[in-house]
């Protein structure tokens, strides 16, 4: 009798997919979504060939260096700054993420956080909530322009072009964008965008947004001196990861209106959220939730899964991130 693989998903997921792992491997689920600890997550990788993981997982070198058994980690998220790549690769296991699945549905989000923020839509929402609606005045909740502004995109992969094809063909915007590296002509003119430098994209744009994958040297791209630099009237909206802007320095600068308002959708250590940031008014604060649809949701969750079908049943990975040796 030919035994099946044994996986792990680390977290609670769609029935129907683990449904679809079932058909393959020997699953150990986590229908009840405890999140594990290091130690707990390397005792039940013991005898797995494969893991299911979640931007929650954390796979180092060390946890690496426990469980001899593992060939791959199929992460459901598109980045994977939870992922140390290198070690992965050193100890020949595969790395792979979920792309592509998600790009439109997150660049949605980061256009409603983008319109949430700049209107003053959390903020306005409390007031009444609160039953401080009294009577209409010309500036209540006035806030600022999004049609015809300039849009500025730190991070211009998939879901920073998905946002600058919004707020050029959609609301008419003028778009900026810097990268490590500029697009090809034809991409820039389907975004209808401009490559400029980090400081003219700071200084210039009435919205900055921040796609851009978390990375040693991406950690506080946007701190105190950054916001400094940014207009008055500025909006800043956070869609990549948590670490890519100083949130106790963003806090501060929320406070003193050094800028106009903050979106947030990703935290430094979340699901902890700075105190600074749940004391001022004009912050929109969401819990990571930009690729949060369930057709997307079981896309990715689909990916994952075909992934680690792909590669431990038939020896190839679909959207890898290394190529470990055999
Ligand atoms: C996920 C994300 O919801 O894909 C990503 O990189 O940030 C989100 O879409 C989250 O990471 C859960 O794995």
């Amino acid at each position: 009798m030919i035994t099946k693989p044994s996986v792990l998903v680390a977290r609670a997921v769609f029935p129907e997919v683990l449904h679809k792992l079932e058909q393959h491997f020997s699953v150990e689920s986590n229908q009840d979504d405890i999140v594990f600890s290091a130690e707990e997550l390397a005792r039940r990788l013991q005898g797995k060939a494969g893991v299911f993981t979640t931007g929650s997982e954390r796979i180092s070198a060390a946890l690496l260096a426990q469980c001899p058994d593992l060939r791959i980690c199929a992460n459901m998220a598109v980045g994977y700054n939870n992922f140390d790549v290198p070690a992965m690769t050193t100890a020949g296991v595969m790395a792979t993420n979920t792309p592509d699945v998600l790009t439109e549905t997150t660049a949605d989000f980061g256009f409603a956080l983008l319109m949430a923020t700049a209107r003053r839509m959390a903020e306005s929402e409390h007031f009444l909530r609160a039953g401080l609606w009294t009577r209409w005045s010309y500036d209540m909740f006035a806030g600022a322009e999004v049609h015809g502004s300039t849009l500025g995109i730190i991070g211009m992969g998939r879901i920073g072009q998905g946002i600058a094809r919004r707020g050029a063909l959609g609301f008419g915007m003028k778009v900026l964008y810097c990268n490590r590296k500029p697009l090809d002509a034809e991409t820039e003119a389907a975004c209808q965008a401009r490559h400029v430098s980090k400081t003219e994209l700071l200084q210039t744009a009435d919205h900055v947004m921040l796609v851009l994958p978390y990375s040693a040297e991406a950690h506080h791209t946007i701190g105190a001196a950054e916001l400094a630099l940014m207009k008055p009237t500025a909006t800043l909206v956070n869609i990549a990861r948590g670490g890519i802007v100083d949130d106790a320095a963003l806090a501060a600068a929320l406070r003193n209106r050094t800028i106009a308002a903050a979106g947030l959708d990703v935290f430094e250590g979340e699901p902890a959220v700075h105190p600074d940031l749940l004391t001022v008014p004009n912050v929109v604060l969401t819990p990571h939730i930009a690729s949060a649809t369930i057709p997307t949701r079981l896309a990715m969750a689909d990916l994952a899964a075909d992934n680690l079908i792909s590669f431990l049943v038939h020896g190839k990975a679909l959207t890898p991130l290394n190529a470990p040796a055999p």
